[in-house]
């Protein structure tokens, strides 16, 4: 009777053994999705704004991963309006730049970031393409 229940015992301690070895790969996997698709840049570097020629808005950096977080600064921003049905509006803090919905082509932004929220928008779509970033002083 004793033998048995060692032998459960043990049985039970492999068991969970096995369950936290699962659940700290998940978090690793995670982990490392995480730093691929959201990321910062340093201040006076180049950042790409960009919209169409689908329903696609995106802002990014030189690796093109989404900007998620900046510091306070000024950067070169490179425009690219690929749709005369879309545009790119850009606002937070003193900024307030938009492309012509009507128009397209590349343009080339000098701004100033202060601390605070910022989002950019296709005003036409605005609820379905959007998208936002934080500068820290
Ligand atoms: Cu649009």
């Amino acid at each position: 009777m004793r033998r048995m229940w060692i032998g459960f015992v043990v049985g039970l301690a492999v068991v969970a053994l096995a369950l936290a070895g699962c659940g700290r790969d998940d978090e690793d996997a995670a982990g490392t999705s995480e730093t691929t698709t959201a990321t910062t840049a340093a201040v006076g570097s180049t950042l790409s704004a960009s919209v169409g020629p689908g329903f696609e808005i995106s802002f990014t950096s030189a690796d093109g991963a989404d900007v998620e977080t900046l510091a306070a600064g000024t950067y070169t921003v490179e425009v690219d309006d690929q749709s005369d049905i879309h545009n790119f509006h850009l606002s937070g803090g003193s900024v307030d730049e938009s492309t012509d919905i009507g128009g397209t082509g590349t343009d080339t932004w000098e701004l100033t970031l202060d601390e605070g929220a910022y989002s950019f928008v296709c005003d036409p779509h605005a609820g379905s393409m959007s998208g936002s970033f934080e500068v820290s002083g």
